[in-house]
């Protein structure tokens, strides 16, 4: 994917939830996670991730039956109502058709935005409670005072 296709992408998705689509926003590249909790009775998951920061949330795609899910998927937050130093919470849900989705582990990352550089990708391995780990890539976007410090 180019850049250039990703921004169009990025930008679509965030104006179809009518978000802000010219400000700073965060990119999470939602690798994998492995060792998660199992909660069904096939001793598996359905794992997707909700990943949210302040009053903005995302959800990936899910997986289905696994304890080492491979989501692959970006996914975008708006930073726009969001100070320099940001908490990004990451919950792991188990997916079921027949009954309310549990919560498979938690877990979370605080990101200061003052100190990251615009455009650059840091990946990060972070630990889920009770269990488990989750690899993503984090990239701010339009983070105008840092692209500056370029
Ligand atoms: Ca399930």
């Amino acid at each position: 994917m180019t850049d250039n296709s990703k921004t169009v992408y990025r930008s679509q998705y965030l104006e179809k939830q009518g978000k802000d689509n010219t400000g700073p926003f965060l990119e999470v590249f939602l690798e994998r996670a492995d060792g998660i909790a199992s909660s069904d009775v096939n001793g598996l998951s359905d794992p997707y991730v909700n990943i949210s920061i302040g009053n903005e949330s995302v959800r990936s795609q899910t997986i289905m039956k696994s304890l080492n899910p491979v989501f692959y998927q970006a996914l975008f937050i708006s930073l726009h109502e969001v100070e320099d130093v940001a908490k990004i919470n990451f919950e792991v849900m188990d997916w079921d058709k027949f009954s309310k989705d549990d919560l498979c582990g938690t877990s979370s990352l605080e990101l200061d935005i003052s100190k990251t550089v615009s455009g650059v990708t840091v990946p990060h391995v972070l630990i889920i409670q009770p269990q488990g780990s989750i690899y993503v890539r984090l990239t701010v976007h339009n983070h105008k005072k840092c692209s500056a410090a370029l």
